[in-house]
């Protein structure tokens, strides 16, 4: 019977851990508008503003060479990568292939606001933002929120002041992860990051390692329970 939980547990933490995250590896490809594709999967659709204006936010993938980029590694001089002596900073490299950026090249890229609508609450979500760092024209610094559904704050949380990129200890080409844990209250329905630095232009936003905390899906919760009970019953006929 013991070893029956253990198995049950084991089953049901993987296949919600296989739920959970959104790293954009599965996008497939660079510069796709990300909308809706994990709606099903995930139960999370993204959208975006840009100076107010509806847009969509895109995939990019990580490196240099490729069409439109996502944000410059001041530290080394290129694109879309962590800092080589990310190790240096007490962080790894997660970014893998693909993170989430503004549509455009950085240049034309104004207020940025990402959000995030949940299918169904959640109680807990986490995710990294690459890059907040300060030039010659202005900082980097994101609000981020949570909203119930009522559209209004439960909670939100400012990430650091971005401080000049070429300053080894700023944020650049580095992540910030943030994280809101409604301690098992399931009633986050939205999320927004909202730009509130004090540039006009070149922002860019890199979105990445984004974590769901919903509830399991009945159907999968009706699978492991079934598969629990048949598992009983052959046992109990030994
Ligand atoms: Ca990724
Ligand atoms: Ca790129
Ligand atoms: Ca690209
Ligand atoms: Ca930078």
């Amino acid at each position: 019977m013991k070893t029956l939980l253990a198995l049950l547990v084991i089953a049901f933490a993987s296949v919600a851990q296989g739920a959970l995250i959104i790293d954009f590896e599965d996008i497939g490809g660079d510069n796709i508008a990300i909308t809706n594709q994990y709606e099903t999967s995930h139960g999370v659709v993204f959208s975006m503003k840009m100076n107010g204006v509806d847009t969509l936010p895109y995939s990019e993938l990580v490196g240099e060479g490729d069409s439109v980029n996502g944000f410059l590694n001041d530290q080394d001089n290129n694109y879309d990568q962590a800092r080589a002596l990310i190790a240096n900073y007490g962080q790894t490299d997660t970014l893998g292939e693909y993170f989430l950026r503004a549509p455009g090249s950085i240049s034309n890229t104004g207020q940025v606001e990402l959000i995030v609508n949940y299918i169904l609450p959640v109680a807990a979500l986490r995710a990294e933002l690459w890059d907040i760092d300060a030039h010659t024209n202005g900082y980097e610094k994101w609000l981020v929120t949570i909203y119930d559904g009522n559209d209004n704050p439960l909670a939100s949380q400012e990430s650091p002041t971005g401080i000049d990129a070429s300053d080894p200890n700023s944020l650049d080409s580095l992540k910030w992860k943030f994280e809101f844990d409604r301690a098992g209250v399931f009633d986050v329905h939205k999320m927004t990051i909202m730009f509130i630095g004090s540039k006009t232009s070149g922002v860019g936003i890199a979105f990445d390692r984004f974590y769901v905390d919903s509830i399991p899906e009945p159907a999968t919760m009706c699978m492991l329970a079934l598969g629990g009970v048949a598992m009983l019953r052959r046992r109990n006929r030994k």
